[in-house]
């Protein structure tokens, strides 16, 4: 047990470094330190490699990249952004920030970005690994500093099962603070391809691939999950998927 709390404790001082970059708002938070003190981070700290997820080297990028889940957005909208090249797009962020925004393409592309060669595992059994590029997710929070409310990060998609029910994830602001995950713009080098969810998706390298919500429009921070869509933090998640992913 004094192990555990031992790595635990360090677990939370590595990822408090990590929030440096963030600022006071996120350090002062409340509900960020509640998150960081719960037993589901004593938990975490017991698996894998303190919960940063392997870098690999760019001789390691598979060919292929598989394209998975639901079609592309064929609607009106989703044509209209594909016809004007994104130019119109906006990443709508709001919910529990002091500053709600709606992001450019250009805006984000201009903000700090990281490019990182991740493997991508999906539930059904298979990998990709390949090179992604874009801004930290804890770059953007920053940017719409959360207020003392927020707990969960919301990702609403443009695409649905075809019955009408839109494809959502979330993340807790742990996770969403994990340096590595990342809004992606770009894979292997190029503007990320429609059918990997351009303009913009989440990577979360450390959890499974149903995480990695294509296709993003909105990002909601939220103090609970437990109102929104079925109430279980995502699509999957509302069919009975885990909401913690993590590999
Ligand atoms: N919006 C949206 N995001 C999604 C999905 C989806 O159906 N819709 N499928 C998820 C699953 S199960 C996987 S494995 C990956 C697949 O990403 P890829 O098509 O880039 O391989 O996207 C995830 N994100
Ligand atoms: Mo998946």
């Amino acid at each position: 047990m004094n192990r555990r709390l031992f790595i635990a404790s360090s677990l939370t001082a590595v990822v408090a470094a990590g929030c440096s970059p963030i600022g006071t708002t996120l350090n002062d938070n409340a509900s960020f330190h509640g998150v960081l003190d719960s037993a589901e981070v004593l938990n975490r700290a017991l698996i894998g490699t303190r919960g940063m997820a392997r870098l690999y080297k760019p001789s390691d990028i598979d060919r292929t990249f598989r394209v998975n889940g639901f079609d592309t957005p064929s609607d009106a909208l989703y044509d209209g952004f594909l016809r004007d090249g994104f130019s119109t797009y906006r990443l709508i962020v709001d919910g529990a920030v002091r500053v709600r925004a709606a992001f450019s393409l250009a805006q984000l592309n201009r903000m700090p970005q990281l490019d990182q060669i991740t493997r991508h595992d999906c539930v059904e059994g298979w990998s990709a690994i390949g090179g992604w590029g874009g801004v930290p997710l804890h770059v953007l929070l920053s940017a719409v500093q959360p207020t003392s409310a927020a707990r969960y990060v919301v990702f609403e998609c443009m695409d649905n099962d075809g019955q009408g029910s839109r494809y959502y994830e979330s993340l807790d602001l742990h996770e969403a603070l994990q340096p590595q995950t990342l809004l992606a713009l770009r894979l292997n080098g190029a503007a990320l391809d429609p059918d990997h969810g351009a303009p913009v998706r989440l990577r979360v390298p450390t959890q499974l691939g149903y995480k990695s919500a294509k296709w993003v429009r909105h990002i909601r921070i939220v103090p609970s999950i437990a109102g929104l869509y079925g109430g279980k933090g995502g699509y999957w998640e509302d069919q009975g998927y885990a909401w913690y992913a993590g590999i």
